[in-house]
């Protein structure tokens, strides 16, 4: 009988959560940066095994929210400790551990869900320094596993995608198996452009930062899919910024967004980019609507079942993966 579930990957901004995601599902569908708070959505993706479906679900970075969308992040979170059948609690082995940590481990407290810890990011240390790390995080939560991995090498997620398959219950996949994603593809053009906003910019400008895909046109997507979209940014002396010297930074960050769609969907991607200042959108909820941002309870306690609105690929996707 196979097994089935759901497993989240929660932790601190940056400890490689999405990265992680990425290399389990073997397509890039969370967005990475060195910058914290780069995902801000739960992202639902899906993995078969000869043996059994995990339905994996990246986070947002648990930490001390300050504006509404980070309420709104942190919270999605957390919502998932009590949904899910198992938790991978992603540390970031390069650091000491810290309060940070120290606060991430003990809100499983109460928690029932097995966790497992994965100490992400070994290919920046030595054994000799995990040992520490792992006596700490154990005296913060009696963990069902702790395991070891590099998300950029590769090293040691086979097992971890063992001890998680392990930790679900016998049961009929939740999901059909050219189920890739939930996330839509106006959010995953949105996320796209965003990540090279991210990538290429510093200081505060990555929290000010929201993208919105304001047309999606696929009459012609075999042959060429128009996307137009605004970067939206919080004060006028970040516009230059993005724009940069003659246009050369949008320029830039529009050529490799389209690169990296272009390699996703399979098709020539035309992609037009505005920006638009407005200093309130962080704390609006219209627009937090329209980024995807969920509305959440507010306290994290919220009892709701992960049924995510199904979204199937395109059957000639669906085969691509397949080979
Ligand atoms: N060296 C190294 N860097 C990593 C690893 N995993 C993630 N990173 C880097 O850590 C940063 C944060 O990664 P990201 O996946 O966005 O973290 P998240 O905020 O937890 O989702 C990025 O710069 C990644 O390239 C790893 O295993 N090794
Ligand atoms: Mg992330």
């Amino acid at each position: 009988m196979a097994k089935a579930g759901f497993a989240s990957l929660v932790g601190r901004p940056n400890a490689g959560k999405s990265t992680l995601l990425n290399r389990m599902i073997g397509e890039k569908i969370a967005i990475v940066s060195d910058k914290p708070q780069t995902t801000r959505n739960r992202i639902l993706a899906v993995k078969n095994y000869p043996d059994g479906q995990i339905a994996f679900v990246d986070t947002p970075g648990i930490h001390r929210p300050l504006h509404r969308l980070n309420v709104r992040m942190v919270d999605t979170a957390i919502d998932t400790f009590r949904e899910v059948d198992v938790i991978a609690l992603i540390f970031d082995a390069s650091t000491r551990p810290g309060q940070g940590d120290e606060y991430v481990a003990r809100l499983l407290k109460d928690v029932r869900t097995p966790t497992v810890l994965v100490l992400n990011k070994i290919d920046l240390v030595s054994k000799a320094r995990l040992l520490p790390l792992i006596e700490q995080a154990q005296r913060w939560h009696d963990f069902a596993a702790i395991v070891p991995v590099s998300a950029t090498t590769g090293d040691g997620i086979d097992r971890l995608e063992r001890v998680l398959l392990d930790q679900l219950s016998e049961g009929e996949p939740g999901f059909p198996d050219d189920y890739l994603t939930d996330q839509p593809e106006r959010v995953l053009v949105a996320e796209t452009v965003r990540e090279k906003v991210l990538q290429h910019t510093r200081d505060e400008l990555p929290f000010s930062t929201a993208v919105i895909v304001d047309d999606f046109d696929e009459e012609e997507r075999d042959r060429l899919l128009r996307v137009f979209c605004t970067i939206f940014v919080e004060t006028e002396s970040q516009k230059p910024i993005v724009i940069g010297r003659g246009g050369e930074m949008i320029k830039r960050i529009g050529t490799e967004a389209r690169q990296d769609l272009e390699a996703f969907f399979g098709t020539r991607i035309f992609l037009d980019l505005r920006v638009k200042v407005n200093p309130q959108w962080r704390d609006n909820d219209r627009v937090l609507d329209e980024i995807g941002v969920p509305q959440t309870s507010g306290k994290g306690r919220r009892a709701r079942t992960p049924t995510p609105v199904a979204r199937r690929f395109s059957a000639a996707k669906a085969k691509r993966r397949k080979r």
